[in-house]
């Protein structure tokens, strides 16, 4: 008993172990991507016994029994693999519909280098990660759509080495999302995985942006790790003349302000300066634009001038294979799709995408929504449900906060107008709002008409400073021409944007206007919909659903949804439908004002 209390004690201390790794794709790192060898587990046999214990000897250990010693009923083989990046889902006919647990195991060879820290780094495991090292546990990551790593100096050895995590995609109603989704629930190890090797003392973090409403102010903080002294840490951007050589604190954190006209980021003109920060041996090198990001009433200012936000919101699933979208060449697609439309504004939905896609939005001149599955009716009532959500947030905010296409932080998706959530929201937001005072906070909040009158009442509007309202007139509710009937009202004077409207329609599908799942019917509602919009004063830009058809285990009906959501503007084979080009005209028209 005693001894099982200690084993306890020490598995509970080595989990949440976790370190930050800023711009990994700047590091020097082995990639782990490729063929990974998996176990698929339904009763999670491989980690609790028959009387549901925690096993010591699961499947997170390479084991292999000597001749005659006992039956073992497992084995990873070159047969059952699945390649990482990707969700498992798409990869396998058999894991279509699969939740739950597969265990991944990666074998490698490895020379250590001395005075040298290791880690190891997951763009993303949905949901659930427990990750192990040569048989011992690193520790644990909940969370589907955020980077996690852990230091592995001393665990890793010259020679033979394996990785084993065991992914659990099974969903729950005290997880964020909790078990009602509008998307597709795609299990594994879905981003990149690397081993990454750092110096003792290594730049963890740094923060570099314009001050809040300021355009000529870059304030910034830089943070060590493992620094002994206060050692110095030399910050330069070369095209601004700026040099700049700092002492850190004992904490190894050092906070400045410069203040430099530079040249400001914005769609027209996506400037991004480069940036080098070093210490001793440690070199990190970022392309960072700088813009402000403000609000003036119902307007919407970047650097200090008013915008309408020409939008479109996306999943990260990519057409053709229909899974999740993750490498740089995925989101050039996905966000070339963006500029075709006229977008200068994408909703990345419902959860952070991959940072491929925030670094191509930087370079490509779209602004950027975006935000954590704080989606529908999670547990508000759990603090523990608080803490993963507020976790995710972070997390997300650690990853890009010096993006400069990112103005909105936005907290939550369609959640019930209830006490619980409203002070749920309001620590969120608190939260968000000092984590990083340069950005705006927003929601989208389900909006429905009554009487005619669509009236943004919602009391989450007193804690965001640019409300989202999503609103389905013309399909959920009404038909089309309802738009003309239907009067805004807004008791906030704030900006809003229409975070969703929309429609299915199947490619290829054609008939009468007003016949349902008909391209000409999803056309329809845009036009209805955009006249509509123009009209509304305090509406500064809109982001329709969706750029793509994406899998949705809500939406069985054969022959038209086939588990597809349709309400792309593209079809799940990449073909475009009526409405892309209604909408692409619009912006056309709104951008050459
Ligand atoms: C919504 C949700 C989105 C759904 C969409 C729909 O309001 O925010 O996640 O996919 O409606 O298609 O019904």
């Amino acid at each position: 008993m005693f001894k099982n209390i200690i084993l306890f004690l020490i598995v509970g201390l080595s989990v949440y172990s976790q370190v930050h790794i800023m711009n990994v794709y700047d590091r020097d790192r082995i990639n782990l991507n490729g063929n990974w060898q998996t176990i698929i587990d339904p009763y999670e046999n491989g980690y609790y016994s028959f009387h549901l214990a925690e096993r010591r000897e699961g499947y997170f250990i390479d084991y292999i029994p000597k001749k005659d010693e006992r039956a073992v009923e497992h084995v990873f083989n070159s047969i059952h693999t699945l390649v990482v990046p990707g969700d498992w889902n798409t990869q396998r006919e058999d894991l279509f519909f699969y939740e739950g647990t597969v265990w991944y195991r990666k074998n490698f060879d490895f020379k250590k280098e001395t005075n040298q820290r290791y880690f190891i780094y997951f763009g993303a495991v949905n949901y659930e990660a427990i990750v192990y090292l040569n048989g011992e546990k690193l520790g644990k990551h909940e969370g589907g759509f955020t980077p996690f790593a852990f230091e592995v100096t001393e665990k890793i050895k010259d020679g033979y080495n394996y990785f084993i995590v065991k992914a659990d995609n099974q969903r729950k109603k005290d997880a964020v999302p909790t078990v009602m989704t509008d998307w597709w629930n795609f299990g594994g190890i879905t981003r990149d995985v690397f081993l990454v090797k750092l110096p003792k003392t290594y730049i963890e973090d740094y923060f570099i942006q314009l001050e809040k409403e300021s355009t000529n102010k870059i304030i910034g903080k830089i943070k060590l790790n493992g620094s002994s002294s206060e050692q110095e840490i030399l910050l330069s951007i070369p095209e601004l003349e700026v040099s700049e050589k700092f002492k850190a604190d004992k904490n190894g954190l050092v906070k400045f302000g410069i203040e430099k006209n530079v040249e400001l980021w914005s769609p027209e003109n996506p400037k991004l300066y480069n940036i080098r920060i070093s210490s001793g041996s440690d070199i990190v090198n970022d392309k960072i634009g700088f813009r402000s990001i403000s609000t003036n009433q119902t307007n919407l200012l970047l650097n200090n001038k008013e915008i309408y936000l020409r939008g479109i919101s996306i999943h990260e699933v990519m057409p053709y294979r229909n899974g999740r979208a993750h490498s740089e060449e995925d989101a050039r697609i996905l966000l070339s799709w963006a500029k075709e439309l006229g977008c200068n504004f994408v909703r990345l939905a419902h959860y952070p995408h991959n940072e491929h896609m925030i670094k191509l939005a930087d370079e490509m001149g779209l602004l950027v929504w975006s935000e954590i599955p704080v989606y529908w009716a999670i547990e508000y009532t759990n603090d523990n449900v608080y803490q993963n959500a507020e976790n995710q947030m972070l997390e997300m905010i650690q990853r890009d906060k010096n993006r400069a296409s990112i103005i909105l932080w936005s907290i939550a998706n369609e959640t019930p107008v209830i006490d619980v959530r409203n002070k749920f929201l309001g620590k969120l937001a608190a939260k968000v709002r000092e984590t990083d005072p340069t950005r705006l906070i927003t929601a989208a909040m389900r909006v429905v008409y009554k009487d005619n009158v669509l009236n943004i009442d919602d009391p989450l509007g007193e804690v965001t400073d640019v409300l989202g309202v999503n609103q389905y007139i013309g399909w959920y509710e009404g038909k089309p021409d309802k738009c003309r009937e239907i009067e805004w009202k807004s008791p906030y004077n704030k900006p809003v944007i229409v975070s969703e409207f929309g429609g299915g329609a199947l490619f290829g599908l054609r008939g009468e206007k007003d016949d349902q799942w008909t391209e000409d019917y999803q056309a329809w509602m845009y036009e209805e919909q955009i006249a509509m919009l123009n009209k509304v004063p305090f509406v500064i830009g809109m982001s329709p659903w969706i750029l793509t058809d994406f899998y949705s285990p809500r939406r069985p009906l054969y022959g038209i949804q086939d588990w597809f959501n349709r309400k792309g503007l593209i079809s799940s084979n990449g073909e475009k439908k009526l409405a892309f080009k209604v909408l692409q005209e619009y912006y056309n028209r709104k951008a050459e004002k």
